[in-house]
């Protein structure tokens, strides 16, 4: 868990480049959507995590590194992979219990 003064430095503007391969998915009630993001193998894409909630969430791999705090209605931009074939869980680690995804590469 990363303070939060600190992970506010990494939220990021959402202006993307044409070229940049972005999905989106949005944080409301605790959970997300889509809960299932399928992304291209071996190449590095941008996640636009948009967390329409109150509160912040912790975006956090469980299948691979990766920490980021989203305050309450905001956006943060998070560069994930290259990744193999396979499925890469995450969480909000704020939520646990509901906040729950998958990346499944192909
Ligand atoms: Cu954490």
């Amino acid at each position: 868990m990363k303070e939060l003064l600190i992970a506010a430095l990494f939220v990021t503007s959402t202006t993307v480049m044409a070229a940049e391969t972005r999905f989106d998915i949005s944080i409301k009630d605790h959970m997300f959507s889509p809960a299932e993001i399928t992304i291209p193998a071996n190449q590095r894409v941008k996640l636009i995590v948009s967390n329409e909630d109150a509160t912040p969430e912790e975006f956090e791999g469980e299948d691979f590194t990766l920490e980021k705090v989203i305050p309450g209605n905001s956006k943060a931009s998070i560069m994930v992979g290259p990744f193999e074939p396979g499925r890469y869980e995450f969480v909000g680690e704020f939520h646990e219990d509901t906040a729950k995804g998958v990346l499944i590469v192909k």
